[in-house]
């Protein structure tokens, strides 16, 4: 489907038909499964979606980092339909498929890491970080799990045990998955006693917490995002993964790089961790792998990943054959085009950008990303580092949906303003986004 692309609002927003089918929502469906944005969608192309009332939006969001390559690719789709003529299902602990067996092969040699590697598949990110950590257990026969401040891995028992956020997240969801510990993470904005000393003070503290009160040789695995996304776009410390990997490696602990968000091209290499010099023993993977189709993966070490018995791991849609053959479209798409160096292209024009919005707007306390992963930290006060307000937040990407351009938060205190563009987006598309999110933040704040 090929959607003009050009944004264009043409109705209020949002407009009768997404108002209608709201009421209609309200009663059908509940209040928990929230809604960032009040419109429903049609169709989308690219890097625009059209709303039920023939609205077209600039995407910088893309369904939280699914789309990287572009809303209905036209190879994603065209694999996904010859796959669909082919077979839909047939659950590979019954019969094995081929496009299974080849995307494994494929995330194997993609994956950082000079030596034997398996992979596997179920459907979400969640489930993928259960895995994870069920492997490492099994692994190494050891219970503890280290996780942080700011994480976000999912909403499953185990996978929002490990999130950190309480509210929406956990509140009266209890009780959790015992043996969860959560450590600092170095967060640079916001650490104490300033940017230069976070990573060197974060690791102390995380090395010191595992030895003396978890026991290195109860930790199974440390789990992290090398770089935090529903957290805020939280850059760590250069150095702090580094150093966390190498203890976990003297310590025969499982180091597993959550690349739910920033991996696949995002932040402008195939798995963010690449760019912190850390070769993690396992990763988890989703979201855009499958290019909109729900698949996520587990890839890791060999031994590792085969320490588990005959039947302990699967479940019955996972590698569904549509969603891998996407997922194979998507990877070649990645590498045919080269999108990992338009992802860093992305990173460049708005990292000028919002260099420049900050000297103009107060709010803006912290500029932050990588590749095509920038965020904003917006703050009632740079000295105090007070943050907005959420209804102020919500009055800013409110404003921006109103302008044609779909942009959405993020953050512990709510306070972040996330880009998540397709990595190939057009530049003047980008800009043209970029300026109305700027305009969208002078209307709100003044
Ligand atoms: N790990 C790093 O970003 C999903 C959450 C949306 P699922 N992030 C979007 C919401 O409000 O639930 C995510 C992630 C990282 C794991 C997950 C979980 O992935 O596919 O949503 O289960």
């Amino acid at each position: 489907m090929d959607i003009p692309q050009e944004r264009k609002v043409v109705t209020e927003i949002p407009g009768p038909r997404s108002r209608e089918l709201f009421e209609r929502r309200k009663t059908a469906v509940p209040q928990g499964v929230a809604n960032l944005h009040p419109i429903v969608t049609a169709r989308a192309s690219g890097a625009i979606v059209e709303d039920v009332d023939g609205n077209r939006y600039i995407d910088l969001a893309t369904g939280i980092s699914v789309l990287n390559v572009g809303h209905t690719a036209p190879e994603v789709v065209k694999a996904a339909q010859a796959q669909l003529e082919l077979e839909t299902h047939t659950c590979f602990h019954v019969t094995a498929n081929e496009p299974y067996i080849a995307l494994a092969e494929r995330l194997n040699a993609l994956a950082p890491g000079d030596f034997a590697k398996k992979t596997m598949f179920v459907n979400s990110g969640a489930e993928a970080v259960e895995n994870a950590i069920k492997i490492a257990r099994h692994a190494t026969k050891r219970p503890a799990v280290v996780t942080f401040d700011h994480a976000f891995h999912g909403r499953t028992l185990l996978a929002m045990s490990l999130t950190a956020k309480v509210m929406p997240y956990k509140q009266g969801f209890g009780p959790f998955a015992p043996e969860i510990y959560r450590l600092p993470f170095a967060y640079p904005y916001r650490w104490p006693s300033g940017p230069e000393r976070c990573a060197q003070e974060a690791l102390a503290y995380a090395k010191d917490e595992m030895h003396k009160h978890i026991g290195e040789e109860n930790i199974a695995a440390v789990i992290v995002e090398p770089i935090q996304g529903e957290g805020g776009f939280i850059v760590p410390a250069p150095g702090f993964l580094k150093g966390l990997a190498e203890f976990c490696a003297e310590h025969g602990i499982v180091f597993i790089a959550d690349e739910i968000q920033s991996g696949m091209g995002r932040a402008g290499r195939w798995f963010a961790i690449e760019d912190e010099g850390v070769v993690p023993d396992m990763v988890t993977t989703a979201k855009s792998l499958g290019g909109g189709l729900p698949i996520s993966a587990v890839t890791g070490r060999a031994e590792l990943m085969d320490s588990v018995h005959v039947g302990g791991l699967g479940g019955t849609y996972g590698g569904n054959p549509v969603a891998a053959a996407a997922a194979l479209a998507v990877l070649d798409k990645i590498e045919r085009e080269d999108l990992l160096a338009s992802a860093r292209r992305v990173g460049e024009i708005v990292a000028e950008r919002f260099g420049e919005m900050q000297a103009r707007h107060a709010v803006i306390g912290d500029v932050r990303g990588r590749g095509a992963m920038w965020a904003l930290e917006l703050v009632a006060d740079r000295a105090t580092k007070e943050p907005l307000a959420a209804e102020t937040m919500s009055a800013i990407s409110r404003a921006a949906l109103e302008r044609g351009v779909i942009v959405i938060t993020a953050g512990t205190y709510g306070n972040v303003i996330r880009l998540l563009p397709p990595i190939n987006i057009d530049e003047a598309l980008l800009g043209e986004g970029l300026a109305v999110l700027d305009e969208a933040i002078s209307a709100v704040t003044g």
